[in-house]
């Protein structure tokens, strides 16, 4: 047997994990319910109810707010889920994804 197994392994992986982050934010509409938002926040952004409402407010005020901060494809498949559900329910409610 060739003795290389304590060799240090100076290329184990090509690609590294991405170390970005990206705020998903959600945009204010004039049609979209108070009550879709708020449900939207706690079933795909994990919120407590009262979180939820707070940043629906300051969605609603503001005109956008930020929903979580995630890695990429995580953002990704979270603002394919809300544009896919509002579109669903009939609402025009919009997620971007932004880097930190
Ligand atoms: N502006 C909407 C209304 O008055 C509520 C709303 C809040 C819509 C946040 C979208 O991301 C949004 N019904």
């Amino acid at each position: 047997m060739e003795k290389t197994d304590n060799a240090v392994k100076e290329r184990a992986k090509t690609k590294k994990a991405d170390p970005r982050l990206f705020k998903v934010i959600l945009l204010n509409d004039d049609y979209t319910t108070m009550e879709f938002v708020v449900s939207v926040l706690e079933t795909v952004f994990q919120k407590s109810p009262a979180e939820a409402f707070k940043i629906m407010m300051s969605v609603h005020v503001n005109g956008r707010g930020i929903a979580g901060v995630y890695p990429w494809e995580v953002a990704e498949t979270k603002v394919d889920t809300v544009t896919s559900l509002a579109k669903g329910a009939g609402y025009p409610l919009k997620a971007v994804a932004e880097e930190e």
